[in-house]
């Protein structure tokens, strides 16, 4: 068996679940931010099965029995009526994560074959796709048994709060970094105003609270290889009650956007108009008999909070030293949170462009419906 760099009771945990064989292999996986996700391949009869396995970041997540039970109702509904999207594997005990020896929880996934996830958009068939899988990702759960979902983090998407962390942060100051960032700093405070649109909405009643992802990053839609369609949403931990426009906003910031967050240059970040579109329109596919008019008009701002949000996110992880997201290099989280201030500008600059675009999107879809049927 080679392990190549995974943790020390890696075998151990394994051996909590019923794997189909013995592993042959086992990896680090993907570029997520927060878990740490590992591929093992088996062997199974005369071939190999491979596994996703997820240690949780319970110092983010801090109730994982919580979370794990969101996840386990939510993938019974969603596979009832996706036989390919994400399943769990259950425990030799029958529970839905194994706490380790050393008090971690891990998790285990059937490995979506077939299918691949793009940390960037490259065509306008991946960003419609992608938004008409999360679109239908959230009717799929319009109608989840079970009452109200866990928060499994509290006020995940509430803006103004994550504004409120980011000036608590410069006033801290613990990693000594504010006066470096005077600028970033500056660029946030201007925008106080924009944290509270879519709460006010919210708050109002004009907006609906309803069962949403809440982190529809490019990278968390597996696309089948051969016909690119969705094969399965995955990165479950954030599903809970949310607002359909923070799903859609935070599309357009990673499939709508020129180049990769974390680009050094944040010269290189603006809207791509062209997957914007396309974002629109696969979305509306989907969730559009969902959504309601103020929803529709906000999609593009929606777009803008989302880039302004994670920048202020990154931007406060950055003053305070680097402790939620993972970094890979000095500066990861100043260059992220550059990048999405980039984008935000960009979206400013194009706001009725943007604006024209939903509007031409929705009179398409409303010719569509209204057409008979052949
Ligand atoms: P994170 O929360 O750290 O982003 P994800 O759940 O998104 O973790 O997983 C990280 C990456 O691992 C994904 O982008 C995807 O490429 C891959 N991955 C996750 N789950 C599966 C799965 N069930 N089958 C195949 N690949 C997966
Ligand atoms: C994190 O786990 P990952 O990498 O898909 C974060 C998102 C951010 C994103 C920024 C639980 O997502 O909210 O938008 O990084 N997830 C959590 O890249 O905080
Ligand atoms: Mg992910």
């Amino acid at each position: 068996m080679s392990i190549a760099a995974v943790p020390p009771d890696f075998a151990d945990v394994a051996a909590a679940f019923p794997l189909a064989g013995p592993i042959v292999s086992a990896a680090p996986y993907g570029n997520g931010h927060i878990n740490e996700t590992y591929i093992a391949i088996v062997a199974a009869g005369t071939g190999e099965r491979r596994y996703v396995f997820q240690k949780i970041n319970h110092r983010i997540f801090k109730n994982v029995p919580a979370l794990m039970e969101n996840i386990a109702r939510v993938t019974a509904q969603v596979r009832a009526k996706q036989p390919r999207a994400l399943a769990l594997v259950l425990t030799r005990g029958g529970e839905v994560a194994h706490r380790s020896a050393a008090g971690e929880w891990w998790r285990l996934y059937d490995f979506v074959e077939g299918a691949h996830t793009v940390e960037r958009v490259t065509t306008e068939a991946q960003a419609r796709e992608a938004a008409r899988a999360f679109g239908e990702y959230q009717a799929l759960l319009v109608d989840l048994p079970g009452g109200r979902l866990n928060d499994t983090i509290p006020n995940f998407h509430h803006t103004r709060s994550r504004f409120e962390a980011l000036r608590r942060a410069v006033v801290e100051d613990t990693a000594g970094r504010a006066a470096s960032v005077q600028a970033e700093i500056a660029f946030a405070m201007a925008r106080e105003a924009d944290t509270d649109v879519l709460l006010d909405l919210l708050a109002r009643g004009e907006l609906t609270e309803r069962v949403t992802h809440n982190d529809t990053k490019i990278n968390n839609v597996m696309l089948d290889d051969v016909t690119g369609r969705c094969a399965a949403v995955i990165d479950l931990d954030t599903v809970m009650p949310g607002l359909s426009l923070y799903d859609f906003g935070d599309m357009v910031r990673t499939a709508a956007s020129s180049t990769a967050e974390d680009n050094p240059d944040a010269g290189q970040m603006h809207v791509v108009l062209p997957y914007f579109r396309a974002l629109v329109e696969g979305y509306l596919e989907s969730a559009g008999s969902v959504l309601n008019a103020v929803e529709r008009a906000h999609l593009g701002f929606a777009g803008k909070l989302l880039a302004f949000e994670t920048g202020l996110r990154f931007l406060t992880d950055h003053l305070q030293g680097d402790v939620y997201f993972r970094i890979k290099r000095p500066n990861h989280n100043l260059d992220r949170a550059r990048t999405q201030f980039a984008l935000v500008q960009s979206i400013e600059d194009n706001a009725e462009a943007m604006r024209r675009i939903v509007a031409e999107a929705e009179g398409k879809q409303d010719g569509a419906s209204a057409r008979p049927r052949e």
